[in-house]
């Protein structure tokens, strides 16, 4: 039977790429934003509203099978925006996906773990070190899935996503790059894998200098590109954000602010 998607932050960087990588129409959809959302397709539902609107929240997810949540600010703004969509949103969310029983896509984001160099190889239970006040958001987001899978059974795959591009283009990006393809693909892996509980998945392609290492893969994520094939182009383009930037995974957010001494 096709599977009912919940896709939240449908008119953002990632959601509007996924809605057109759907648009065969494999999956009903469930278009959320608060953002307008043009035309919709025989496959797709709007559904513009607030997601800390608990009602609201309850039913979007009515008889979903997973939310793909992509909502939220996706960079280091203030304090208070941070709290109001990355975690009373989430709250929210995650709110109607117990009382629905739906699984939970988050679009968590490297700069949780923003501060390890980039050299450091990690996997997805090392310690998070996040690089600014949205990679504490983004811990945040992690740690309200475990809490409602380990007190509610709320599946939830944590996406620390990388950089979403096109294309690589600057230094960094040899490290930290997810195509377009691969993001479908793990997204959709999250979607249909079997009893996969809450796991962290490292949402970066295969690059060849990547250093994180994704020890438990229970949805069999598989990514097909490598940074490596743009190199003689971008690894002369320095990372944006100065030398700091180029010392620690996460680039110009470790950098902004920085004031350590030793
Ligand atoms: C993110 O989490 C941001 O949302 C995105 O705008 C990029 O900055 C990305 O990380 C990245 O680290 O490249």
């Amino acid at each position: 039977m096709m599977k009912t998607i919940v896709l939240t932050g449908a008119a953002g960087n990632i959601g509007k790429v996924l809605r057109e990588q759907w648009s065969d129409g494999r999956y009903q959809l469930r278009l959320n934003d608060i953002k307008p959302l043009g035309e919709i397709a025989a496959h797709e539902t709007l559904h513009v509203g607030d997601l800390r609107d608990a009602d609201f929240c309850a039913e979007l997810l009515k008889g979903a099978d997973a939310v793909v949540h992509m909502a939220g600010i996706g960079t280091d703004l203030e304090l208070d925006l941070l709290i109001e969509h990355n975690l009373k949103a989430l709250l929210c969310l995650y709110q109607a996906a117990r009382t629905h029983a739906v699984r939970v896509i988050y679009a968590s984001s490297n700069h949780a773990i923003g501060m390890y160099e980039c050299k450091t190889e990690i996997d997805e239970h090392a310690a998070v070190r996040p690089d600014s006040l949205y990679g504490v958001s983004k811990v945040w987001g992690e740690a309200i899935a475990r809490l409602y899978f380990d007190k509610h059974g709320v599946e939830s795959i944590c996406l620390r996503i990388g950089s979403f591009e096109v294309e690589p283009f600057e230094r960094r990006h040899l490290q930290t790059w997810l195509s377009h393809p691969d993001m479908q693909h793990l997204t959709e892996r999250c979607i249909e894998a079997h009893n996969p509980g809450f796991q962290i998945m490292y949402g970066v392609s295969a690059n060849t200098r990547n250093c994180w290492r994704q020890r438990d893969n229970p949805i069999g994520y598989h990514p097909q590109s490598n940074a490596e094939d743009f190199a003689d182009r971008i690894a002369g383009i320095p990372t944006r954000g100065g030398p700091l930037a180029e010392l620690f995974l996460g680039g110009g957010f470790a950098a902004s602010d920085y004031s350590r001494k030793t």
